[in-house]
């Protein structure tokens, strides 16, 4: 089976950090990055028995609303791994008491860009699987955006720490049964 995830969330929540420590516990070749002139493919393929699992993240200052790489991304694709950094703790914002208001809005607007997007090809969650992961919990324990995943996912948020190797085995262990759910779906008449 050679399964197609894409990687999806705003900037600088911790994408690339967590596909790199999902090659690296898979003892999986170093993810590889293309870039055109704005935008940066990063993609990693891990071997899984005869099959692989190709995770695709995107990634650079290119202007997402005129770029079709989104479509790329999102078309025919076996799952999604979305990622939502937690916000600081108040505690580390004391300074700038926006930030965790600016942060949260700057996030949900690529939820909604990338959910926008999913719905159109058909790979909106009530197509295909999707694994909501809440990165960087280190930092803070929540995010605002989390009341936008619908309902029934809510107690299957994976909290993660990519640059504390948190989760890793648990995200691995979920994109294993999205590859498993696609081979039963293969062998149905
Ligand atoms: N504290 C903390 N920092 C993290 C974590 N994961 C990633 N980071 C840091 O967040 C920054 C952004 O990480 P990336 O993996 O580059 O984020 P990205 O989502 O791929 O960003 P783009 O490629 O720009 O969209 C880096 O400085 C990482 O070291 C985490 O779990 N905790
Ligand atoms: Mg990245």
């Amino acid at each position: 089976m050679q399964t197609r995830i894409a990687v999806c969330g705003a900037p600088v929540v911790g994408k690339t950090t967590l596909v790199s420590q999902l090659a690296r516990r898979t003892k999986s070749d170093w993810p590889i990055a293309k870039s055109t002139e704005l935008e940066v493919i990063v993609r990693a393929i891990i071997p899984e028995g005869k099959g692989n699992t190709t995770l695709i993240t995107l990634a650079g200052s290119f202007f997402y609303h005129q770029s079709t790489v989104l479509d790329w991304l999102l078309k025919d694709i076996h799952g999604v791994i979305y990622v939502i950094g937690a916000l600081p703790s108040t505690r580390d914002t004391d300074a700038y008491p926006d930030a965790e208001q600016q942060e949260g809005a700057r996030q949900a607007l690529f939820w909604d860009l990338y959910t926008r997007h999913a719905a159109r090809l058909r790979s909106s969650w009530s197509s295909i699987p999707w694994i909501f992961v809440l990165n960087k919990i280190d930092r803070g324990t929540t995010n605002p955006l989390l009341r936008h995943i619908p309902v029934q996912f809510h107690d299957q948020i994976l909290p993660c720490s990519a640059t504390q190797s948190l989760g890793i085995d648990q995200l691995w262990t979920r994109i294993r049964v999205i590859s498993r759910w696609w081979e039963t779906r293969k062998k149905m008449p």
